[in-house]
């Protein structure tokens, strides 16, 4: 301890002592919104548990909740606004590094056109209230319709679908499984012991799943026997890409055997005759060969369905990123509905979200096709275009071309499909600014990178997560820390952003924060507020104290279902009650709700909406079609979080698991024998992966998992580096996509798989 004082040492370390505490929250890494207890000593995050205190997750946690202490203390994260030069990157002022993007942007705009701005918003925006709350404001600023999401990815089978049934905005009309009360769950395309569930929020997927195979039936439809799988009363194979076909044999059976019984749905449907005409040509018999499950099998589940006292169906990424997403996501609602389980306990319900985000959003019906992408002609769904359009809005010249990209919190580069045209798409951006905190294989081509701070420096509510949970709860999560002081919040950098890209530069965040309550505030206050009396006045005092996310998120608590009405029901939730109960408030199993919910034109519950019908030609074309041999399909690994956690040393540790799952019947037809390597090659790239082989996997389906592949060399990301793995997105292709929505393929992409090198001649 050369030149440190040793009674100043222990001062300074009982002074850490002295403040040590422990902050209560919501882990930002997933849907599940477990609840952690994180142990904090001075500016250092000591540990992350669980918090057994928590009504919903009851303490537990998996290993990526760790990863909030070391990313918080990872040195690579930038704390401050970064500008690619000649001589590589530099650190710049928040000030200059908004007075450049804000410029740059204008120029482009200036020159091309509102349009020739994209932006592309990615996964960890959900979990970040400020990036939920004012991207509208920054979106209105830019003013363009080249809007990408990576909801876009993964969720926009289920947006159109729901859409277009219950003519709603998502997420306001999803119906989730009621998981704690089912007698009987399928789960296909979903592998929720995994990804700790999606569009179905619960802590503790493991506990939850089990439960139900104990009290009733799990049975999992899955080409690999998943963790999930592991789990089940049952577990069948299928092909990927045939969901909808095996679906739609349910629905057939249904009406066949006079099963079908609407429930809370009667005299609430449409086009209940059309489904029965759809789903005749769809029977057993018919779809077996091609979804790889017997006719009888096929027949029993349907019948076990019809027959349990509840039931729920649930599909997730394997029924939206395949062929046919849109097909297969409204096969398995058709289930639900047509067996008498929407909207009752232990079925699928709506949830009853505390701070409903519609109570502020446009009523307006759900919305798609008011416009198609320029060179695709990919419907938009809700102002944004399918995210696999990116690449050739960015590489194909004309009126429109994209020349500029905003990316809040993505890496395309690496989690969207064809890797290869999108690094090429944006290496050669006019201008890219990325709003991230590393650099990575996208930011790497950024000119500037605005780093907004670490999840754990961040409070936050997560409300859109709150209208998808399998239990109504509300909780706070409090900051670990607040960030430093010239380190602005998430919510201030998109304000700022906004106000230079309006022109009014002289704005502060504070300014642009009462334009968008304003805004917010417009919503509630239209015709459907339940208190006709109230006005922006009254919430504006009562509100006072709290500006930025926390206020809105106060006056949609108040409004709510549960709220206190701004005074006019005494003990109901407000922020600061909410904030009181650190360890969050149960408010209950999930409630009947369907008359609320529907808001189609006709009223009902649209059966079958000619856009998704309209698709089951193609089906039709497909069944007919020579089968591929080889599909490769994805697999999530509980430490990953798609690309962004791989520079995390406890998550990346141990084995390596970026490996190709084959089956051994096709490791031996190929001639592959265990620890070798493969190459394996689709239409829009080759890479050579370590195989693993594996009963697991159905013969004729190999699995990759994404988020992999950190060899550039020019990223700042020095684990992940060590820990390269290769990119399962040079495989997948951007051309292939589900046509009712525009989803890319990321499941069931058609590849050869040989050896790495041919088996080297032998003689001479
Ligand atoms: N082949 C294949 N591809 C897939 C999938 C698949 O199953 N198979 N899954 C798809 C799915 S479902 C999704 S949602 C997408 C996800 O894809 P993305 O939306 O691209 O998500 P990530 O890969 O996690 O990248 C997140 C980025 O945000 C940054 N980041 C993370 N947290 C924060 C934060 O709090 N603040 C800031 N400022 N930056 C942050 C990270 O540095 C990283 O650059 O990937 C998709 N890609
Ligand atoms: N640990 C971890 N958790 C995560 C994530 C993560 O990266 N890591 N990502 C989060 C995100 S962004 C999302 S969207 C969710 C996704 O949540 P899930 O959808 O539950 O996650 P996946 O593991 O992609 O599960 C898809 C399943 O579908 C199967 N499958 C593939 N193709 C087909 C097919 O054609 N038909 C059928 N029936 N099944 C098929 C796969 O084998 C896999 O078991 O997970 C979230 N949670
Ligand atoms: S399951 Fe893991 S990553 Fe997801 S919220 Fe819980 S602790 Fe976080
Ligand atoms: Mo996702």
């Amino acid at each position: 301890m050369a030149g440190c004082d040793p009674s100043e040492f222990e001062a300074k370390e009982r002074a850490r002592e002295g403040s040590r505490r422990v902050v209560h929250r919501v882990c930002p890494f997933c849907e599940a919104t477990c609840g952690l207890a994180v142990e904090v000593r001075g500016d250092e995050i000591v540990s992350v548990r669980g918090d057994a205190e928590d009504p919903f997750s009851k303490g537990f946690i998996c290993p990526k909740a760790h990863g909030l202490k070391e990313l918080h203390h990872d040195r690579e994260r930038l704390r401050r606004p970064m500008r690619r030069t000649p001589g590589g990157w530099e650190e710049i002022s928040w000030d200059e590094a908004y007075r450049e993007v804000a410029s740059r942007l204008l120029a482009v705009r200036e020159r091309y056109g509102n349009d020739a701005i994209g932006v592309y918003s990615g996964n960890p925006v959900v979990h970040d209230l400020g990036a939920v709350l004012y991207r509208p404001v920054l979106l209105r600023a830019l003013g363009t319709r080249s809007l990408f999401n990576s909801a876009a990815i993964d969720t926009l089978p289920k947006i159109v679908q729901t859409g277009l049934m219950f003519g709603r905005q998502f997420p306001t009309a999803v119906p989730v499984p009621d998981i704690d009360r089912t007698q009987y769950l399928l789960v296909i395309g979903a592998n929720p012991a995994v990804s700790h569930g999606s569009l179905m929020t619960m802590p503790d997927a493991p506990r939850r799943l089990k439960a139900v195979a104990k009290r009733g039936k799990l049975v999992v439809i899955d080409p690999r026997r998943s963790e999930t799988a592991r789990l089940a009363s049952e577990h069948q194979f299928i092909r990927p890409g045939t969901d909808a076909a095996f679906l739609l044999a349910l629905v057939h059976v249904l009406f066949e055997e006079h099963r079908v019984t609407l429930g809370a749905a009667e005299g609430l449907v449409h086009g209940l005759e059309r489904v029965e005409q759809v789903a005749k040509e769809f029977a057993p018999e018919a779809v077996s060969d091609f979804c790889g499950i017997s006719a009888e099998v096929i027949r029993r589940i349907a019948r076990e369905i019809a027959a349990a006292e509840s039931a729920a169906c649930y599909g997730r990424l394997g029924t939206c990123v395949q062929e046919f997403g849109t097909l297969a996501t409204w096969g398995c609602d058709l289930v639900n509905i047509l067996t008498g389980n929407l909207d009752r306990p232990g079925g699928v319900m709506f949830p009853g979200p505390a701070a409903p985000v519609d109570a502020a959003l446009p009523k307006g019906p759900f919305q798609m096709g008011r416009w198609h992408s320029r060179v695709g002609g990919q419907p938009e769904v809700e102002g944004q275009i399918p995210s696999s359009t990116q690449a050739e809005e960015m590489l194909t010249p004309g009126e429109g071309q994209v020349r500029a990209m905003i990316t809040l919190m993505t890496n395309p580069v690496r989690s969207a499909a064809n890797s290869a045209q999108l690094e090429q798409a944006y290496s050669q951006l006019e201008f890219f600014v990325a709003i991230d905190f590393y650099v990575n294989e996208t930011t790497r081509h950024a000119h500037i990178i605005l780093p907004t701070p670490s999840p754990a420096e961040l409070s936050g509510y997560e409300l859109p997560l709150y209208h998808l949970s399998v239990r109504n709860v509300a909780k706070w999560s409090n900051a670990v820390m607040p960030a430093a002081p010239d380190r602005p919040e998430t919510w201030q950098v998109f304000s700022a952003l906004a106000a230079r890209l309006m022109g009014l530069s002289h704005l502060t965040p504070e300014a642009v924060d009462e334009l968008v309550f304003g805004v917010f505030a417009k919503g509630v206050l239209d015709g459907t507020c339940p208190y006709p009396d109230l006005t922006l006045e009254e919430m504006k005092s009562k509100l006072e104290g709290e500006i930025g996310p926390a206020r809105i998120v106060d006056m949609l608590l108040r409004v709510g279902r549960h709220g206190d009405g701004f005074g006019r029901r005494p003990g109901g939730l407000t922020l600061a009650g909410v904030r009181a109960a650190a360890h969050g408030v149960d408010l209950g199993p999930l409630e009947p709700r369907l008359a609320e919910i529907v808001r189609t034109g006709s009223g009902r519950i649209e059966l079958a909406p000619a856009r998704i019908v309209a698709d089951v030609a193609r089906l039709r074309e497909r069944m007919a079609s020579p089968r591929t041999e080889m599909l490769l399909i994805g697999r999530r690994d509980m430490r990953c979080s798609n690309s962004f956690m791989h520079n995390l040393p406890s998550l990346v540790k141990g084995r390596n698991r970026c490996t190709l799952q084959i089956s051994g019947e096709d490791a031996r037809r190929i001639g592959l024998s265990p620890g070798a390597r493969a190459r394996v090659t689709s239409r829009v790239g080759s890479l050579v992966a370590p195989i693993e082989v594996s009963d697991d996997l159905m013969p004729g389906v190999v699995s990759l998992p994404h988020g992999w592949g950190h060899d550039a060399a020019d990223t700042r990301q020095s684990v992940a580096k060590a820990h390269p793995g290769v990119n399962a997105n040079a495989l997948t292709d951007d051309q292939a996509y589900d046509s009712a929505s525009g989803t890319a393929v990321l499941f069931g992409t058609p590849v050869q798989v040989e050896p790495e090198a041919p088996p080297a001649s032998t003689g001479a």
